[in-house]
């Protein structure tokens, strides 16, 4: 296994030249596209005294100018010569350059560069992706003005776009050529180009200060009718940027396109964002509502990072979570206040405590185990081999959890005042966290806490925080103990600066007549906080409500008994600790080391009762009653010191559901039942995705207590019947878990209905792979089913989003087949991933992220999963990507 030297962060230093505006032309074709580059350079006063080195990497030297006379590569002063490193002209302190590359964006699979998808032409950038295009010094503290001509065949490309303005569009002896102009100085890291044939909808928005801002967004032809509503959702951002920070969008024309071939989510490209066919498209018959709510989500991220990543961009890689943290912590809020909207106060309380359970949720199933296991790092990593591996779970999700920090520090105003600093401090620059930080502190005047805020950025793994309480029922004096502890593998060791979310509930119908803060501050290991509660004597404990709102990101140790999270489950006043109280009374059946070995009527009883509360809404009773995922029962197995044993947790989880099915059965039936009244056609809207959510769980739930031929038939009815894609899937996913005839039927049907839209027979292929195979009907088991997809003429290696429909869903979500006894589940995962790496080693190394805990497996699966580590490790050409994780994964297992 062949790696690369780590880049460290402590070895910054500001780039030895600045450059001018950048003048760039491309000369299209998809074999062999010409680019020119041109700009002049002079010394940077403040970095290094050095040749100028450009970045570049699979770029072919046409010709290089400097100063107008051409160039020849040799070792003398205005020579240049050409390395691993890129371009390097000897000797020359200032000029304007000149040079000419060819790429070739069909041969470029890794889609990182100019590359061509479904016979367009579109880029990627960030993070390094530019040095791909042209050479240039490509970091993102290098900014510039850019001037873009496009020239292709007419007729070719219907859309040839870039950053900015449209400056003009001409077309002469058969050439058409679109110059583009961005004012706004930028990082080469957010350039971008497009030009392909799309049709595009147009929609226009006076923006708060009266000006009339152009939006489009571009898809296929076909896809024009599905564009609607992330056109809706771009505007809605945008008037929630203006509403909620006082930001408005600078350019007069902000483009989105969708592109079919793409390796992350969206990106967020001044003025012409590109987006994954998967976040833009959407109708109710391809779209499920998590669809939608994504689709909103990700519209949002992309905006926001206009002012919190472009305008004020990042002064280096390690920098990423000052952008990303922040964009992410924009984005939930947007979302949050979305659901929130027109709603009555309580309502709108728990429509956000939703959306605040879906984020902790989802960084409870990827963060938290990134950070126990062998690629665990600070959301500011002080070091990284390939920074691609870097957009994690850790930088983006935990990240966007420490900005959360500072707006439960200083409360939502204090936060705004703070980012209204931070832009006036900070527009047009590339910024560090510090500088984020220090603005947001300085503006509430608390700047003495920036040393111990800052450890948040260095301190690795998941922060322990240890809660013991005492009562004296004869003074009244309540104590609450507060420990941390941190990850051992941290080299930040000082204790952290953590808000406690806090409130008591009593243990008897009086309630606590006095007050106690909302918040604890732990600012040292230990610290004990005493309350006098006289109205308690002769009432007993009350019950401590802990970290409400999951107000920091650490693992919460409480010794709590089932009775006082039945309490919490049914009375906190806060509607995210209900939510959570659930969840721990259902994981402590998951765990084979608790006290518990099946829930007794206290459990299932409070579950019961919230089903029938009716006081919540459906959104919330469906993530109630929602089984904490295996992926964080395995961390609880972890945490315990037991070895991970995937098919005991995969089969303890189907058996709690199994009961909470039986146990509920009458309620669960009657929500089933609803499925079949008539109803008005589907329209997305939270109410409604919060009726179907708990509709769907019942559906399911009640699926594994009942698996006859019967309940396939009215699944099958349900499923033809649907005039959506949420019950679609939900009713095929249950068909395909009962296997059968019809299982194939209405596999066969949907393949028939929507052979021709992707995204569609994306939900298609991976049905097949994480369906649970429950059904007494069964011939199929899921490695043989990956199999006979891969093998699918509609499988198809290239397309990122396929691939993650088969392996990603059978890596990540598929543990019963992955983690199979024989092996077979990690030989195919070596194989494929092998093979994967050749065309994406990006997309190849973000899979293989699936096996993190491998070491804390228990011996045969460990011993099994290392060695097709190893067998992958061994590869004679892996990317930089793939031997960075694969030897993280050989050489700091936990
Ligand atoms: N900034 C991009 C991420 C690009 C990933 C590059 N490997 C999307 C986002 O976070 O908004
Ligand atoms: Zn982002």
């Amino acid at each position: 296994m062949k790696t690369a030297t780590p880049i460290r962060r402590e070895d910054y230093e500001p780039p030895s030249h600045t450059l001018s505006a950048l003048v760039l032309e491309f000369d299209l074709d998809l074999d062999q596209t010409l680019v020119t580059a041109e700009f002049s350079f002079w010394p940077n006063p403040a970095g290094p005294s050095k040749d100028l080195t450009l970045a570049g990497e699979d770029l072919q030297l046409v010709g290089a100018w400097l100063d107008g006379r051409p160039m020849t590569q040799g070792v003398t002063a205005g020579q240049y010569a050409l390395s691993e490193e890129g371009f390097r002209l000897r000797g020359v302190p200032q000029g304007r350059l000149r040079l000419q590359t060819r790429i070739s964006p069909s041969a470029n699979t890794q889609l990182m560069g100019l590359y061509a998808s479904q016979g367009g032409l579109y880029t990627q950038c960030e993070s390094e992706g530019f040095r791909r295009i042209c050479f240039f010094q490509d970091r993102p503290d290098t900014l510039a003005v850019y001037t873009v001509s496009l020239r292709a065949p007419s007729g070719q490309f219907s859309a040839m776009l870039s950053n900015g303005n449209l400056v003009s569009d001409s077309t002469l002896d058969g050439v058409r050529t679109c110059v583009w102009h961005d004012p706004f100085p930028k990082p080469s890291y957010l350039f971008a180009l497009v030009a392909a044939n799309l049709s595009c909808i147009e929609e226009s928005l006076q923006s708060r200060s009266g000006k009339t801002k152009r939006l489009q967004v571009y898809t296929r032809a076909d896809d024009r009718p599905r564009a609607g509503f992330a056109m809706q959702s771009l505007k809605r951002a945008i008037q929630w940027d203006e509403r909620r920070y006082g930001l408005e969008l600078d350019l007069d024309q902000f483009m989105i396109v969708a592109v079919p071939d793409f390796n992350s989510g969206a990106m967020e490209n001044k003025g012409l964002n590109l987006f994954n066919t998967r976040f833009v498209l959407a109708d109710a018959q391809t779209a499920t509502d998590r669809d939608y709510e994504l689709i909103e989500a990700v519209t949002g991220h992309e905006y926001f990072h206009n002012w919190t990543g472009n305008r004020i961009t990042c002064r280096d890689w390690f920098q990423l979570t000052l952008k990303e943290g922040l964009t992410v912590f924009r984005d939930q809020e947007f979302s949050a206040d979305m659901l929130a909207e027109g709603l009555s106060k309580h309502q709108a309380a728990s429509a956000r405590a939703v959306k605040r359970i879906d984020d902790v949720r989802t960084l409870r199933a990827h963060q938290f185990p990134e950070d126990a296991g062998p690629m665990a790092h600070p959301i500011r990593p002080s070091q990284y081999q390939e920074i691609r591996n870097f957009y994690t779970a850790t930088v983006y999700e935990k990240g966007a959890e420490v900005i959360r920090l500072l707006q439960t520090l200083f409360g939502p105003d204090g936060f705004r005042g703070g980012m209204d600093l931070y832009v006036a401090r900070h527009d047009g620059k590339a910024a560090t966290c510090e500088d984020f930080v220090s603005a947001i502190l300085d503006a509430n005047g608390a700047s003495h806490l920036f040393p111990i805020f800052m450890r948040w950025y260095d301190t690795l793994g998941t922060p322990s925080l240890h809660v013991e309480d005492a009562w004296d029922a004869q003074t009244g004096h309540y104590s609450i103990t507060l420990r941390q502890a941190l990850d051992p593998r941290s080299s930040q060791k000082d204790p952290l600066i953590i808000p406690v979310g806090f409130g008591l509930l009593a243990n008897s119908p009086a309630p606590i007549k006095e007050s106690v803060p909302s918040l604890l501050l732990l600012e040292h290991f230990e610290q004990t906080f005493t309350f006098h509660l006289p109205s308690q004597i002769h009432q007993g404990a009350p019950v401590p409500s802990l970290l409400r709102d999951f107000s920091a990101p650490v693992s919460l140790h409480y010794d709590y008994t089932e009775e006082q999270l039945s309490a919490l489950a049914q009375c906190d006043s806060d509607p995210f600790q209900r939510w959570e109280a659930c969840q721990r009374l259902m994981l402590s059946f998951l765990i084979p080391q608790s006290n518990h070995t099946r829930p007794d009527a206290t459990t299932l009883d409070t579950l019961a009762a919230v089903l029938r509360d009716s006081s919540l809404s459906d959104a919330f009773k469906a993530q109630a009653l929602t089984l904490p995922p295996e992926t964080v029962v395995a961390e609880a197995w972890a945490a315990q010191g037991l070895r991970i044993d995937p098919l005991a947790i995969h089969s303890g989880h189907l058996s709690l559901r199994r009961l909470l099915a039986s146990h509920l059965e009458e309620d669960l039936r009657s929500l089933d039942a609803e499925l079949d009244l008539p109803a008005s056609p589907y329209q997305f809207d939270s109410m409604g995705a919060g009726w179907r959510a708990l509709r769907h769980l019942a559906q399911s739930l009640l699926n594994l207590i009942e698996t006859s031929r019967e309940r396939a038939d009215l699944l099958l009815e349900r499923f033809e019947r649907a005039d959506n894609m949420t019950t679609r899937m939900a009713t095929l996913q249950g068909l395909v878990a009962l296997g059968g005839p019809a299982s194939e039927q209405a596999l066969k049907e949907f393949a028939q209905q929507f052979e021709r839209n992707p995204l569609a027979m994306d939900k298609w292929f991976s049905v097949q792979v994480v369906a649970e195979r429950i059904g007494d009907d069964h011939c199929l088991e899921t490695l043989g089913v990956v199999e006979h997809l891969l093998a699918d003429d509609r499988y198809d290696a290239h397309n990122p989003n396929r691939v993650r429909a088969v392996l990603g869903a059978f890596f990540m979500q598929a543990s019963a087949g992955l983690h199979r006894e024989d092996g077979h589940g990690y030989a195919l995962w070596a194989r494929e991933l092998a093979s994967l790496d050749q065309r994406n080693g990006q997309l190849a190394a973000r899979l293989a992220r699936s096996l993190d805990r491998w070491s804390c497996f228990e011996p045969t699966r460990r011993d099994q999963m290392r060695g097709a580590i190893e067998r992958l490790a061994a590869g004679p050409t892996l990317s930089r990507d793939l031997a960075e994780v694969c030897e993280r994964f050989l050489t700091t297992a936990a």
